[in-house]
């Protein structure tokens, strides 16, 4: 795993960010003959030299963007771009190669040179180029993805070859609820850095009792040597500014390069509608100086002010106990699969804003850094969680690459005053034999990453079977009471929902969330009295636990409810989903259904109460 570097690349006094988003080539291998293009060695030379190309938007899925069946191609694919470096950038710095997130597993190559692999969508990589490029002069990058999962990739899946009418295929299954989306996910950047640079920021924060002393404490880490020989006593300044501009703290780093900055007076981070300034962000500025005071590199980034504590029955932001009302929720729109899309980010942050939600689970893998950010800016909580979904066969090999994804993650997310927790699976097999050591193991690695945060995982196995739920701090819960069990019947849903909560909190002592709840709906379709799939009966249900909900939180332990889902989202094809998963509040189109307008007079009453 790359555990150091990563910042989000960010323009500077003394940085320089290219993107290479656009238009790339793009061939599919042949899925009988999936090794061909590394033995022909295809990034030897231009994509389109090897065979014909198809021009493929970068960020986005590719799945959905033709018109023949490349959606359920299995295996590798290819792309390719050219870029110019400038002339500029050969003198004294550095040329960074950063990726937002490849889905599933990416194999990199500047102008012909492996640069870099990477294994786990939704998680960025990056690799030094500054030897590899032609300055002045034109460059060319060549991606090869692997979407195969198999029983010791996160998350598990499983490849099979199966007779077909033209002979054999490649078949890929999954267990879980959504669709594999593969590519580019995200935005590929180029950046530079000093010779000398920034190369990890670590920040966490402290309020006093009162809530008007704030403390921000950093710890940076450079690389590269010193500008002379000598001289191995570099610096940081560090200096804080407020929403206005105005410098309210600055200081000097110890020879660690660590610090703490002091704020009187200080605008704390808030959940929405929790205080009049939610999401309150100050910008830290660090500045790493040689001895001599040369100003060697300069990185920005938002700072949260904000304490998290929990216990056996309470979660509290700042000192005051906190109800999430959320969504579990996916990275999926039409067309652009799991590709970042600035339009379709907004407009979900106006709806959550909307329907007056303070919190989502980025159900089931991390989410944009764009959005993460966002969520900063905008005061929503987030349950962070890695991508392990319906994990099972434990495994060494799997165990690794959980801990991995976990690793990559908390690297990447730790400075957000919006991660509230870590979530480290969404419904394990957690009756499984070896599920208790396998998730020992991966919770106390969390917790040697990070102590600010709790750990979470959302569990589906019967708290009677399950072995995992004592090595977390708070328990969340996936059932679908009148949908997956006892299908239809309404009159069965408040009564169990509290009866199963309440058994979790007694079997483990700690505060409980209900993590999803719901039913797959088609918009339009109306029936009364109510029934399954149309928009009366999701309405149903959701009242129903809203009772729920109200008996629960009477008890103190019960801190959150999270609707599934936010939108309706693609799957693979089954008979149980109608062209994907329809139990969105939202449509796919970003549109709301009879139901949102129900929890949105829901989530502004409890705003107001709580
Ligand atoms: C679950 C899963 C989620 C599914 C959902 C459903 O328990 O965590 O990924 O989409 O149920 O709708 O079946």
């Amino acid at each position: 795993p790359q555990s150091r570097g990563m910042l989000y690349p960010r323009e500077s006094e003394t940085r320089e960010v290219r993107s290479l988003d656009g238009i790339w080539n793009f061939v599919r291998s042949d899925q009988t003959n999936p090794t061909q293009g590394v033995r022909e060695e295809w990034y030897g030379k231009d994509l389109s030299r090897s065979r014909p190309t198809i021009p493929m938007p970068v960020p986005a899925s590719y799945n959905d963007i033709t018109t023949d069946n490349l959606r359920d191609h299995v295996g590798t694919v290819w792309y390719d771009r050219k870029f110019f470096a400038p002339r500029s950038w050969a003198v004294d710095q550095r040329v960074w190669l950063r990726f937002g997130s490849v889905h599933y597993e990416a194999y990199v190559w500047v102008n012909g040179q492996k640069v870099v692999k990477h294994e786990i969508g939704h998680l960025p990589f990056e690799a030094e180029v500054t030897h590899l490029l032609n300055y002045g002069a034109e460059n060319r990058i060549t991606v090869m993805c692997d979407n195969a999962l198999i029983q010791t990739t996160v998350p598990q899946g499983r490849i099979t070859e199966l007779p077909n009418d033209d002979g054999m295929t490649i078949v890929q299954s999954y267990t879980f609820d959504f669709f594999n989306y593969a590519g580019i996910h995200r935005s590929v950047h180029l950046y530079t850095t000093p010779k000398t640079f920034i190369e990890e920021v670590v920040i966490t924060t402290n309020l006093s009792k009162d809530n008007v002393g704030g403390e921000v404490i950093y710890s940076v880490k450079f690389n590269g040597s010193a500008v002379n020989e000598a001289d191995n006593s570099l610096y940081v300044r560090a200096q804080l500014y407020d929403r206005e501009g105005k410098l309210v703290a600055n200081g000097t780093s110890d020879e660690e390069l660590c610090g703490s900055l002091q704020v009187d007076n200080v605008n704390p981070w808030w959940p929405y509608l929790m205080h009049p300034e939610p999401g309150y962000l100050y910008q830290l500025e660090v500045k790493l100086h040689a001895s001599n005071d040369d100003l060697l590199d300069v990185y920005r980034l938002k700072v949260g002010v904000r304490t998290l504590s929990w216990s056996n029955a309470t979660f509290q932001i700042n000192g005051r106990p906190v109800y999430f009302r959320g969504f579990g929720r996916h990275e999926d729109a039409d067309v652009r699969g799991k590709g970042l899309d600035n339009a379709l980010m907004v407009r979900d942050f106006n709806l959550l804003k909307w329907i007056g939600a303070n919190a989502y689970r980025t159900s089931h893998y991390p989410y944009s850094e764009e959005s993460m950010q966002f969520a900063d800016e905008h005061g929503i909580m987030i349950v962070d969680e890695c991508p392990s979904v319906d994990a099972e066969n434990y495994n060494q090999e799997l165990l690794g690459k959980h801990k991995s994804s976990l690793e990559q993650l908390i690297h990447r997310d730790r400075n957000h005053p919006s991660v509230v927790m870590w979530s480290i699976a969404n419904e394990p097999r957690t009756r499984e034999m070896n599920a208790d050591s396998y998730f020992q193991l991966v919770a106390n690695l969390t917790r040697s990453l990070d102590k600010t945060r709790p750990i979470t995982a959302a569990i589906a196995t019967p708290w009677t079977d399950d072995k995992a739920g004592r090595f977390l701090d708070i328990i969340s819960f996936n059932r679908y009471n009148a949908w997956y069990s006892n299908t239809g019947r309404l009159d069965m849903v408040t009564k169990k929902v509290v009866e199963e909560a309440v058994a979790w909190n007694k079997h483990y002592n700690k505060p409980v969330i209900m993590a999803e709840y719901g039913a797959d709906t088609l918009e339009g379709l109306h029936l009364q009295p109510a029934y399954v799939w149309s928009e009366e009966f999701q309405t149903e249900v959701f009242a129903r636990h809203f009772k729920a909900f109200d008996i629960l939180r009477k008890k103190g332990w019960f801190i959150g409810e999270f609707v599934w889902n936010f939108a309706d989202f693609k799957t693979a094809q089954s008979y149980t989903r109608v062209g994907g998963n329809k139990k969105g509040v939202f449509t796919r189109a970003r549109q709301p259904k009879a139901s949102a307008h129900l929890l949105r007079k829901r989530y502004f009453a409890l705003a107001r109460e709580l």
